[in-house]
C-alpha cells in the first residue's frame, strides 16, 4: 500500500515535471515549483504551490490564526513553502484611484486601500505610485505616503530624466489596472509585475512581490550564499546589519538590497530597493520576489542592462563608482588579531622576509591598542610600534590600524581625549529622549557609547582624532570594525522599552528575530533619525569621513576597511568578508561573496585567507593561500587564541608555494590596476562569474567554484580537502594554460574537463582575443613598480587580440582627475601589434620599458620580426611547438610600437 502511494508520488511529480518544463522554457526551476504549475492537488481550489505568498510571515502561524486574517491554511510537502497564503481574492491590498497624472519626468497615479482589513496595523490611505524615467536605461519607481514624510535614505539618485518614447523600458497598467508592469522594449520580456492586491504600505509593514523573468537571479546581501545563483524554492533572506560570523543564509554585516536577473533570453536586468531598515525578501519557484520592509518607502530603481555588465555599470552610476584603490594596497597582507606583542609581530614579519614571500601590507589589529582604547598604542606590550612602522616603511611597505567605534566613558575624567571631546561636542547616540547618550558595552574596558557619524560634529570629532592619531602611528590606512554597530549587550543599558520601535508586530527573517540583539535600541536617536531608521547605515556613514581623513592625514590616496557596508559604500571603502571559519566550505563560498561584492559596487573584496575562526590546516591553507593569491583584497587573517598561520609558519615547501602563487598575482598586478582603473571610471566589475561573460551559454548560470579577473583571466581553484585535480568547466572561447600556454582542447569547449592540480598548483587560464599588460615582480609592490613590462597576447580563433594598461604613481589623490595617468591601448592583428598612447600624463613613465612580449595561439613560427620598421635579431624571439612565441624587446613604454610578425 505505502509503495503503491510512493510510485504514484513518483509518477505524479514526473508528469508534474514535464508539464512544467514544457511551459516555462526548460527553466524549470526545482521540483518544488514544478508541483505548483498546476493547480494544487493537495488543495482544490487554492492558489498553485509555487506561487503561494505567506500570510503569515511571522513565526506562530496556527490555522485558526490564519483564517482569521482571511487567508488560506493547507499544509503542503514542499519544503519552506507557506501554509498560510493569500486567496486569489486576497481581502488586502490597494486598487488604482483615478488617473494617471503626468509629471515632470514620469506620472505618478494614486492608490487606495482596498478593505479594512489588516494584517499589522496602521495602513496607510491613499498611497502613491510614482515612476520617473531617469535615463533610458534607469527607471525609478516608488510607492510612497502623499500626505507624510517617511524616512528615506539619505543617498540621492538623480536623473536627467527621459521622455517614455526614449527609454528602453515601459511601465504601466494591465488593462483592468490590477498589476503594474515593466517591460523591456526590444523584446517584451516583463522584468516586474506587480499585483495590487499583494500589496501593502502600513506603518511598519511595507510588502511587494513581482514576478521575476528567469530563475537566474543574483545578489542580495549581504549573506554567506552556499550558491551564487540563487535557490528560488522559498529562500528567505534577511538584511538588517549585524555583527555575526557568516552563517547560510543569515543577515550580515552588511545591507544590499541589490539583485540581477538574467532573462530567458540573456539580457539582463538590475534592480535596487533602496530602503534601509529591517528587511527579508522570499525567493519564490514562481519565480517571484516578495519584499518585505518594515519602515521607510518602497523607492526601486531598475537598471535594464542589457548585459550583466552593462547593469552594474549602470548601478554604479547611480550609487556612486567604487574608489580607485592604491596601487600597494594590491599588495599581499598580513593580518592577526593576538599577535600580543612586538616582538611577535617581528618575528612573523622577519619570517615572510626570510622567505622571500611577496607582502606590501601589515594590520594592527586591537591588540595593539592600550587596553583596547581607541587611539592608544599598547607601551608595554608593543613599546617602540611607532618605530617598527617607519622601519617597515623604509623597506617599501604600508600599514593599516583597526578602530573600533565604542569609546568608553568610564576612564578617569580628563585622561581620554577621545571621550572627553566627543562628550563637550555632544557626538554620541541618544537613547530615545534624545539627549542622554547611549551607554552600550564592548571592547573596551568599563562601558561604552557610540558615535553618531551621521551627525556633522560627530565627523569634526572623529577626523580630529584621526589627524591627531596620525602622529602617534604612521599609518596608511584605516580598518574600521564593529561599525554595525556592534554592541555586547541586547540593547544600550537598562534595555530596550517595550514599544511598537523596539518591538513591532513584524520582525523579518533575521537573526534572534530581534532588532536590538548585539546592537542599540531601535528607538535610540541619531541625528538623522530614529537608529530603527538609520542602524544599516551605521558603517556607511563611517566610511566617506574616515576616508576624507585618511587622505587628508596622508596626504595620499585613502584606504579604508570596512566591516558593515551599504549601498554606495565601496565609493569610499573596502570589505572583507567577515569572520570565517578555516574550514573548506568556507574556502569554497568566499568566491561567491566575492563575485556578489562585485555586484554590489565594492569590487576591493576579499575573505580572511586560511580562515579567521579555528585552527587551520597546512593543506587548507594552502589551497586558500593559492585562491587568495586571486582574491581583489589579498589578506591573510586569523582571530586571537589560534595557530599562527601566516604563509611563513609551516615551513620551507609552504612558503616556496605561496611565494610563486603571490608572485603570479604581482606580475599581472598591472592587468588587476587596469581593471580597477575601468571599474573607478566606467564602474565594470573586477571579479567576474563565468555567467557575467558567457551568459547565453546557460551552463555557466551555476558556475560559482571558478572566476574571472575581468573578461580574459580564469582562477579554477581547488576546494576539496585532498584534491589533485579540478573539473574546470570551459565556455565557448580559446583558453590557454596560463603556465605553458598551450592551447585548452577544442573538444573542452562548453564541456567540463578535469586538469591537473598537484599541492604546488592553482589553474589559471588566459582566454583568447585579450591582451594581458604584466610586470617583473618583486617581493613589494614599491619594487615590482620599477620593473620591465611584459605583454601576454592569447590570440581568439581570427588571430587577434587586444587591451590596455592604466599606470599612474599609484598613491596620489585623483591622478585621473587630474590627468596625471598613462593609458595605453593595445592591438593585435593580421601579425600586427600595435601599441597606442590614449594618455601620457604621467612622467614617471618615461623610465619604464618593455621587455618581453608574450604570443600564445601562433600558428607558425614567424620568419621574421621588425619593431617600429627595424628587423629583430633572430636570437630575440624563441617559438615553441605549442604556438608561444616568447620576444626580448627594450623599448620605452611611452613610445607607440608597431611590432610585425611576418
Ligand atoms: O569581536 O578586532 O571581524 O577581523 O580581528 C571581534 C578583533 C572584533 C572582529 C573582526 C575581526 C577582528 C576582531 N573583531
Amino acid at each position: 500500500m505505502k509503495n503503491k502511494l510512493k510510485k504514484f508520488v513518483l509518477l505524479w511529480g514526473f508528469f508534474n515535471v514535464v508539464l512544467c518544463c514544457s511551459d516555462c522554457f526548460s527553466l524549470c526551476p526545482a521540483l518544488g515549483g514544478c508541483l505548483g504549475s498546476s493547480r494544487d492537488a493537495q488543495c482544490p481550489g487554492a492558489v498553485a504551490v509555487k506561487k503561494r505568498i505567506d500570510c503569515h510571515p511571522q513565526p506562530g502561524a496556527s490555522q485558526e490564526a490564519c483564517e482569521a486574517r482571511g487567508c488560506t491554511w493547507c499544509s503542503t510537502d514542499v519544503p519552506n513553502a507557506p501554509w498560510c497564503f493569500f486567496p486569489e481574492d486576497s481581502p488586502y491590498g490597494y486598487s488604482r484611484a483615478g488617473n494617471i497624472e503626468k509629471t515632470d519626468k514620469g506620472w505618478r497615479v494614486t492608490l487606495n486601500k482596498r478593505q479594512s482589513l489588516s494584517l499589522f496595523g496602521n495602513d496607510i490611505s491613499p498611497i502613491v505610485l510614482e515612476a520617473e524615467f531617469q535615463t533610458k536605461d534607469r527607471l525609478r519607481f516608488r510607492l510612497y505616503d502623499p500626505n507624510k514624510q517617511r524616512f528615506e535614505v539619505p543617498l540621492k539618485i538623480e536623473g536627467p530624466g527621459v521622455t517614455a518614447e526614449e527609454a528602453n523600458y515601459e511601465v504601466e497598467f494591465s488593462e483592468d489596472s490590477t498589476h503594474f508592469t515593466v517591460k523591456r522594449k526590444s523584446t517584451g520580456t516583463v522584468l516586474w509585475d506587480s499585483p495590487l492586491v499583494d500589496l501593502f504600505f502600513s506603518n511598519q509593514f511595507l510588502q511587494i512581490t513581482t514576478t521575476v523573468p528567469s530563475t537566474s537571479v543574483y545578489g542580495f546581501g549581504e549573506h554567506e550564499h552556499p550558491t551564487f545563483k540563487h535557490n528560488m524554492d522559498f529562500s528567505t533572506y534577511g538584511m538588517y546589519a549585524r555583527d555575526q560570523a557568516p552563517t547560510s543564509f543569515a543577515n550580515l554585516y552588511g545591507v544590499h538590497p541589490f539583485y540581477m536577473c538574467v532573462e530567458p533570453d540573456s539580457n539582463a536586468h538590475g534592480v535596487l530597493l533602496l530602503n534601509s531598515n529591517a528587511q527579508d525578501v522570499t525567493l519564490s519557484p514562481n519565480p517571484s520576489l516578495t519584499f518585505r520592509t518594515i519602515g521607510g518607502i518602497f523607492d526601486f530603481y531598475l537598471f535594464l542592462g542589457p548585459t550583466p555588465e552593462n547593469v552594474i555599470q549602470q548601478y554604479t552610476e547611480a550609487i556612486g563608482r567604487p574608489h580607485m584603490p592604491a596601487y600597494w594596497s594590491l599588495g599581499f597582507q598580513l593580518s592577526r588579531w593576538g599577535y600580543g606583542s612586538l616582538d611577535v609581530l617581528k618575528q612573523t614579519v622577519d619570517r615572510m622576509h626570510r622567505y622571500d614571500i611577496p607582502y606590501d601590507v601589515q594590520h594592527l589589529d586591537i591588540d595593539y591598542m592600550e587596553r583596547r582604547l581607541d587611539f592608544t598604542y599598547d607601551k608595554v606590550n608593543f613599546a617602540g610600534l611607532p618605530e617598527y612602522i617607519q622601519e617597515l616603511k623604509k623597506k617599501g611597505m604600508h600599514n593599516i590600524v583597526i578602530l573600533d567605534p565604542f569609546i568608553t566613558k568610564d576612564e578617569e575624567p580628563g585622561t581620554y581625549k577621545p571621550y572627553d571631546l566627543g562628550q563637550e561636542m555632544g557626538v554620541w547616540v541618544n537613547n530615545s529622549d534624545g539627549v542622554t547618550p547611549a551607554v552600550g558595552q564592548a571592547w573596551p574596558p568599563g562601558d561604552s557609547v557610540f558615535p553618531d557619524y551621521t551627525n556633522p560634529r560627530t565627523v569634526e570629532w572623529w577626523t580630529q582624532l584621526c589627524l591627531e592619531f596620525k602622529d602617534v602611528l604612521d599609518y596608511d590606512g584605516i580598518w574600521i570594525d564593529m561599525n554595525e554597530p556592534s554592541n555586547f549587550l541586547r540593547g544600550q543599558y537598562p534595555g530596550c522599552a517595550d514599544n511598537e520601535i523596539n518591538n513591532p508586530p513584524y520582525i523579518p527573517s533575521i537573526s534572534d528575530r530581534s532588532l536590538s540583539q548585539k546592537t542599540l535600541c531601535p528607538d535610540s536617536k541619531t541625528y538623522l533619525g530614529e537608529h530603527y531608521n538609520t542602524h544599516s547605515l551605521f558603517g556607511w556613514s563611517q566610511t566617506e569621513p574616515t576616508f576624507n581623513v585618511v587622505q587628508q592625514a596622508t596626504g595620499k590616496r585613502a584606504f579604508v576597511l570596512s566591516r558593515s557596508t551599504f549601498v554606495g559604500s565601496g565609493k569610499h571603502g573596502a570589505h572583507w568578508l567577515g569572520d570565517n571559519f578555516s574550514q573548506w566550505k568556507d574556502l569554497r563560498r568566499s568566491i561567491i561573496g566575492i563575485l556578489e561584492f562585485n555586484l554590489f559596487g565594492i569590487p576591493y573584496i576579499g575573505a580572511d585567507i586560511c580562515g579567521f575562526n579555528y585552527n587551520t590546516t597546512y593543506e587548507l591553507c594552502l589551497r586558500w593561500m593559492q585562491l587568495g593569491s586571486f582574491y581583489p583584497f589579498s589578506r591573510n587573517h586569523n582571530a586571537e587564541g589560534n595557530s599562527e598561520q601566516d604563509p611563513a609558519v609551516f615551513g620551507d615547501e609552504f612558503a616556496r608555494i605561496s611565494r610563486a602563487t603571490l608572485l603570479i598575482r604581482y606580475s599581472l598586478l598591472p592587468y588587476l590596476y587596469t581593471l580597477f582603473y575601468e571599474s573607478h571610471v566606467h564602474g565594470n566589475t573586477v571579479v567576474r562569474s563565468l555567467m557575467h561573460e558567457f551568459t547565453s551559454d546557460q551552463q555557466t548560470h551555476g558556475i560559482d567554484t571558478a572566476f574571472l579577473w575581468g573578461p580574459a583571466f580564469m582562477i579554477a581553484p581547488v576546494l576539496d580537502e585532498g584534491a589533485r585535480s579540478v573539473d574546470v568547466y570551459f565556455p565557448d572561447a580559446e583558453w590557454f594554460d596560463y603556465y605553458t600556454g598551450l592551447k585548452v582542447p577544442s573538444a573542452w569547449k562548453k564541456n567540463y574537463s578535469t586538469v591537473s592540480a598537484p599541492l604546488s598548483k592553482i589553474p589559471l587560464f588566459i582566454r583568447g582575443g585579450y591582451i594581458l599588460p604584466e610586470q617583473a615582480p618583486a617581493t613589494t609592490t614599491t619594487k615590482s613598480r620599477l620593473n620591465p613590462f611584459g605583454l601576454i597576447i592569447a590570440l581568439d580563433e581570427q588571430g587577434e587580440a587586444s587591451g590596455s594598461l592604466f599606470w599612474d604613481d599609484g598613491d596620489s589623490i585623483d591622478t585621473i582627475e587630474n590627468e596625471n595617468y598613462f593609458l595605453a591601448k593595445y592591438t593585435f592583428s593580421k601579425g600586427n601589434l600595435k601599441t597606442e598612447i590614449l594618455k601620457n600624463g604621467y612622467p614617471g613613465a618615461d623610465t619604464l620599458k618593455y621587455n618581453n612580449i608574450t604570443i600564445l595561439g601562433l600558428k607558425l613560427r614567424p620568419q621574421a620580426v621588425t619593431l617600429n620598421g627595424r628587423s629583430i635579431h633572430g636570437d630575440a624571439f624563441s617559438f615553441e611547438m605549442s604556438g608561444k612565441l616568447t620576444l626580448r624587446i627594450s623599448a620605452p613604454l611611452t613610445q607607440e610600437l608597431n611590432i610585425k610578425f611576418y
